[in-house]
């Protein structure tokens, strides 16, 4: 990235006089999660993001083209850019060195200021100090003016001044930290998390190397290391996306420009699919409700669109125009803005509100994209098929629903036959749970509590479904109960007031032909009743893998690694659990006089018929019973592990999960072989615990 002159002469003029406010640390130890939303994972992964977020911002203001990502043992991680490094000189406000300030003090930021950054995600600048005061060892270390200067803290608190502590050759800043476990529920970092989500910022911050290498295990072991670095921007981001489907033409639109100082990068391209994939950004920050940014596309869009038609004769005279429906089909675009002072609005926070968005990309892409249509015939022409084909589609699939709608779903009392309902309409209380097969859903009518639960059992052939035509789809019988059950009815007419049940289960086996119609069924959520998704209607049921039986003790495990914390933590105690059982045992004996000693036989007869094994752990003998499916529970063991509200664990789906699962979709049920392959034997060992 090229450091102008003049961008030099700002950089020099910028000092240490930016910040206005200035606050000690005490109020984020108190509140961790006003500052970075919880101390649980998310939390934990936050800390990186806001350090990263800081080389990101320098690197958005043309000063920074790599960014160096470290995990170390001990949770330890270190992020280091080539940025200008911060400032060391004494600050104005505090006396002190401003990269103290900006260690130490809450709104040191500066960032909205004059002479602060223009463009800027994260916490207004704070970031760095949050880190700091969360973790219990931290360093900075920055390269300036040919000298390298340090500074050390713990728990935000600097261990001493900062010091010159040598020569350096270039410049930038280094920040290494440690959390503070005593404040984070989880402490470790998990590799997948921070990869999917830096691969994403690099996409965003066209031109900048973002590397993370992982340097945790074993010192002998070879450290993995990951780079990130797409000279394409957002058009990389595209072709990342479309990499398992098939693209309708072959140049993806592309546009990086500035509007009224608002920067405008798009690109997209159409694929063979139904849906829409629309990602949009406002400075790197992902807007899943979308906003003035997506609203300016779309006009753009359709407007462009059919002009081009028109004056091409696609569209005859006597044509309608296409809508902005018949546009959206196969449509897989990411629009990013960059600007300098976001509004985020909408329930979660996630949506762009700023008006000025708007006009911006309305106007930058309808130009670029005159242009794209005029010198792209090819591309043009099968854009264009496409919507027609849509277009079409859709006049013909009104017709279909309307026909499929008059039959069952308009009269409310057509409940399908095979649906046990629940006694109470108070919808508010109702929960519908969703049973793979007839054996495992005979267990749960018998198990459940009938008042507030139904139950609805659907057949395998429910994995045959074709997921994109509203009304081939409803041509098929099982999710025609389904969508019956629901009482929402579908499409158009669909309304959430009419919803049947407050949760809605899927309760499925842990094995692969589980997965299967799990991932169908949120694949259906997602994208025919997705207000069901965004206002937490929907569910999976966690059933247990592993009944342990322990003595008369009977425990419940819920995953692999609960097992082995489970074994792990006997062991450990192991002494005083055996002298428990010694001293029952001789109680015992006393009293019925030399009975001899429980069989062990009689520990291995398990309930029901899953998989028995039996572990002696030093003296203790542990009967585990790994369970394959729904079925081979008994009516009230499903319900006391799995379905009574009181003990049960259930996870709520998310829009992100939902979206992988329809990502997931594609794979297994697409027309390509190969993604299929390598989806199914990269994750052959997981699928039976994928978590969606
Ligand atoms: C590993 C994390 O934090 N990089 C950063 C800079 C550069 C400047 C700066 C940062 C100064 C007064 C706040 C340098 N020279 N990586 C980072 N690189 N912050 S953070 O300035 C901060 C302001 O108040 C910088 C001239 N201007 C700005």
């Amino acid at each position: 990235m090229a450091k102008t002159e003049d961008k030099k002469k700002n950089s020099e003029a910028y000092g240490a006089d930016q910040i206005q406010v200035l606050e000690g640390l005490d109020p984020v130890r108190k509140r961790p999660g006003m500052y970075i939303g919880n101390t649980a994972e998310a939390g934990l992964h936050h800390l990186i993001w806001e350090i990263v977020d800081n080389s990101i911002d320098e690197a958005m203001a043309g000063y920074c083209d790599q960014i160096k990502v470290k995990l170390m043992p001990g949770n330890i991680v270190s992020v280091e850019d080539n940025g200008r490094g911060i400032p060391v000189d004494v600050h104005k406000v505090t006396k002190v060195s401003t990269l103290e300030t900006v260690l130490t003090t809450l709104h040191a930021g500066g960032k909205f200021g004059d002479g602060g950054y223009k463009v800027s995600g994260g916490l207004h600048g704070v970031g760095a100090s949050v880190v700091n005061a969360l973790s219990k060892y931290a360093k900075a270390e920055v390269k300036r003016d040919g000298k390298l200067y340090m500074q050390e803290y713990n728990f935000g608190k600097p261990k001493a001044k900062v010091k010159e502590i040598g020569k350096a050759k270039g410049t930038g800043t280094k920040t290494t930290f440690q959390p503070d476990d005593s404040i984070f529920t989880v402490t470790e970092f998990d590799i997948k998390i921070i990869l999917e989500r830096l691969r994403q910022q690099a996409y965003l911050t066209k031109g900048v190397k973002i590397i993370i290498c992982d340097e945790r295990e074993a010192e002998d072991y070879k450290h993995l290391c990951y780079v990130f670095y797409f000279e394409g921007g957002v058009k990389s981001y595209v072709r990342h996306l479309n990499t398992h489907t098939e693209p309708k033409h072959e140049n993806v639109f592309y546009i990086l420009k500035n509007s009224e100082g608002i920067e405008v990068e798009v690109a997209f391209q159409y694929t063979e699919e139904y849906s829409e994939t629309i990602l949009a950004f406002a400075n790197n920050i992902h807007n899943p409700e979308g906003g003035m940014h997506v609203v300016g596309f779309r006009t753009a869009m359709t407007r462009t669109i059919n002009n081009y038609a028109r004056n091409k004769g696609y569209l005859k005279e006597k044509d309608t125009n296409l809508t902005a429906e018949d546009i959206r089909e196969g449509l897989t675009a990411v629009i990013s803005v960059k600007l300098t002072d976001p509004q985020f609005e909408g329930q979660t926070k996630a949506k762009l509100g700023n008006v000025e968005a708007r006009p911006a990309v309305e106007k930058v892409v309808s130009e670029a994209l005159e242009i794209y249509l005029e010198e792209n015939p090819k591309d043009s022409e099968a854009i264009i098929g496409k919507c027609l084909l849509a277009a079409r589609a859709r006049v013909a699939a009104r017709a279909a629903r309307e026909t499929v709608l008059r039959k069952g779903v308009l009269d409310g009392f057509a409940l399908p036959g095979k649906l046990a309902d629940c006694s109470s309409k108070d919808a508010s209380i109702s929960e519908l749970f969703i049973v793979e097969g007839d054996s495992a859903g005979g267990s749960a009518k018998q198990g459940r509590s009938r008042e507030f639960q139904a139950i609805l059992p659907l057949r395998g052939k429910i994995l045959n479904v074709e997921r994109a035509r509203l009304d081939k789809m409803l041509a098929n019988n099982e999710i025609k109960s389904l969508v019956i059950a629901l009482g929402t009815n579908i499409g158009e007419q669909f309304d959430i007031k009419d919803l049947r049940y407050d949760k809605i289960v899927i309760m499925t086996d842990a094995d692969v032909d589980g997965s299967h119609i799990r991932t169908l069924l949120l694949t259906l959520f997602y994208r025919h009743f997705p207000d069901l998704i965004k206002e937490g209607h929907i569910y999976i049921a966690q059933p247990p893998l592993y009944r342990v039986q322990m003595g008369k003790e009977v425990t419940w495990i819920y995953s692999d690694k609960e097992l082995d914390d489970l074994k792990a933590d006997l062991l450990k105690n192991q002494p005083a659990k055996l002298a428990a059982a010694e001293a029952k045992k001789t109680a015992k004996t006393k009293a019925v006089e030399e009975e001899p000693e429980e069989p062990a036989e009689e520990l291995v007869e398990g309930e029901g018929e899953g998989e028995v094994a039996v572990e002696s752990l030093g003296g203790i003998k542990l009967n585990i019973q790994r369970y394959k499916g729904l079925g081979e529970m008994n009516p009230d063991q499903l319900w006391s592990t799995t379905m009574d509200p009181k003990t049960r664990k259930m996870k709520k789906i998310s829009a992100e999960d939902a979206e992988k699962a329809d990502e997931i979709f594609d794979i297994l049920m697409g027309s390509d072989v190969a993604p299929r392959k390598r989806f199914i034997q990269t994750h052959a060992k997981s699928v039976k615990n994928l978590d969606i």
